[in-house]
C-alpha cells in the first residue's frame, strides 16, 4: 500500500486522530490540518512537541550530496552541532542562508574564506561554499544540481531556513515554512524539473534560544530584516542587557568597542556593571523582556567567563546573535539562562 505524505512537512497522512501529526479530514487532501493552519493562519505549533530531533539517525540511509544549510545569524549552533562528525568523508554542499540579514559591506568573498576556515578547523572540506543572498543562488545550485546528476538532501539545524531554500530552488511555495522551530516533521523527497530535493527534519539545538520561545517572541528574537549592527564605546566595567535573554558584563574596557548583532526587535540596555545585579534582580521579566520558561529569575542564570586575548573577538550566544568586541578589556562574563550555549570564535567581521 502505498502511504500519501503532507506536501508542506512530509508526515504520512492520516484521517483517524485530529490530535496526531499528518491529521487530515478527508484523505484526498494535499496538506496535513496542521500545514493548512501554519501556512493559512500562522498557527498549529500545538503539534510540535510530538516530534523533536536531536540526532541525525533518519539522515544515514539516504545518499545524495549532502546540502549544510546554516544561518549566517547564528552559525555556531550549527558548527558546534552533531553535523559537522555526521558530514566527515561524505560529500556537501555548504549553504550559508539568510545572509540578506547581513550588512551589505560584508562581501560574500569574505563570508567564504571564513567559513572555509571554520571548516577546515572542523576537519571538513566541502564540494562549494555558497551564500544565499540574492536571486544568483538558484543559478548557482542549479549548476551544481546539473553537475552531480545525484539527489540533493537539505539537512541541517531547525529554523535555519531548509524548506524556504528548496522553495527558492523551486520558485514556488510547496513546502511549509515557519519561523518556529520543527516545521518540517519528515523527510519530504521532491521528484522535480531540476532533480530530486529531499527536505529533512531540522535538528533542535538544545542550547539554542529558539527551541524555548513562543511563537510571538519569536518574532521578536529571529531577525527578519537587515541587522544593523548596535555599537557600543565603553570605559571602565560595563554592562550590556539584550532584552531578558542576556547579560554581557565588559570588565576593565580601555577604550573597548562592543557591536552588538542581534534581531533590531529587542531592547539593549547599557547600565554600569556594578548595576547590573541589581538591574536584573529587579527588572528580570518585566523591563527586561522577553525571557525565557526555563529561567524564571536571574538567580537561574549562569555565568560564561571569556579572558580576552586577542585586539577582537566574538561572543555568540545560540540562537540570539553575536556581540563583536575590539579594544582592550580584562574579561567578558556574560549571564544568560542555564540551557543556553555560549562561545567564543574568530571575528566574522
Ligand atoms: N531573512 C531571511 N529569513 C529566512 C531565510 N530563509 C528562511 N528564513 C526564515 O526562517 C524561518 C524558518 O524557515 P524554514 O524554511 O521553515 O526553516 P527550516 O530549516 O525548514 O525549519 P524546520 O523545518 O523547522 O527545521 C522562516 O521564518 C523563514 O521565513 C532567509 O534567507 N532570509
Ligand atoms: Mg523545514
Amino acid at each position: 500500500m502505498t502511504v500519501k505524505t503532507c506536501r508542506g512537512c512530509g508526515s504520512v497522512l492520516q484521517n483517524k486522530d485530529s490530535q496526531a501529526l499528518g491529521y487530515v479530514p478527508d484523505l484526498s487532501m494535499e496538506y496535513c490540518q496542521r500545514c493548512f493552519r501554519l501556512r493559512h493562519y500562522d498557527r498549529g505549533r500545538q503539534y510540535i512537541d510530538l516530534q523533536v530531533t536531536k540526532d541525525l539517525s533518519a539522515l544515514q540511509q539516504l545518499e545524495g550530496i549532502f546540502v549544510w544549510i546554516v544561518d549566517v545569524i547564528d552559525l555556531e549552533t550549527s558548527l558546534h552541532s552533531v553535523i559537522p562528525q555526521f558530514l566527515q568523508n561524505k560529500r556537501f554542499i555548504l549553504v550559508v542562508n539568510k545572509g540578506d540579514l547581513l550588512p551589505e559591506t560584508l562581501k560574500d568573498a569574505k563570508i567564504r574564506k571564513y567559513m572555509g576556515l571554520r571548516l577546515k578547523d572542523l576537519g571538513l572540506q566541502s564540494e562549494a561554499v555558497i551564500i544565499r543572498r540574492d536571486a544568483s543562488f538558484r543559478e548557482t545550485m542549479t549548476e551544481l544540481m546539473k553537475k552531480y546528476e545525484e539527489e540533493f538532501i537539505f539537512m541541517g539545524i531547525a529554523n535555519v531556513g531548509k524548506s524556504t531554500v528548496i522553495n527558492d530552488l523551486l520558485g514556488s511555495d510547496i513546502l511549509t515554512v515557519n519561523r518556529n522551530p520543527s516545521t518540517t516533521l519528515s523527510i519530504n523527497r521532491l521528484e522535480t524539473e531540476i532533480g530530486v530535493l529531499i527536505d529533512t527534519v531540522g535538528l533542535v539545538a538544545d542550547g539554542s534560544v529558539q527551541s524555548y520561545l513562543d511563537s510571538s517572541t519569536l518574532k521578536q528574537v529571529v531577525p527578519y530584516a537587515t541587522v544593523n549592527p548596535v555599537i557600543y564605546q565603553l570605559r571602565e566595567s560595563q554592562c550590556l542587557s539584550i532584552g531578558g535573554l542576556a547579560r554581557i558584563d565588559l570588565l576593565d574596557c580601555v577604550k573597548t568597542t562592543a557591536v552588538v548583532y542581534c534581531s533590531n526587535l529587542l531592547k539593549i540596555t547599557r547600565s554600569r556593571q556594578s548595576n547590573g545585579d541589581s538591574l536584573w534582580q529587579r527588572h528580570y521579566g518585566e523591563e527586561l523582556v522577553p525571557v525565557i520558561k526555563t529561567a524564571e529569575s536571574f538567580a537561574d542564570m549562569k555565568k560564561t567567563s571569556f579572558e580576552i586575548k586577542g585586539e577582537k573577538t566574538d561572543i555568540c550566544i545560540s540562537g540570539l546573535g553575536w556581540i563583536c568586541i575590539t579594544g582592550k578589556c580584562s574579561r567578558v562574563d556574560v549571564y544568560t539562562p542555564a540551557v543556553i550555549d555560549v562561545y567564543e570564535r574568530k571575528v566574522l567581521i
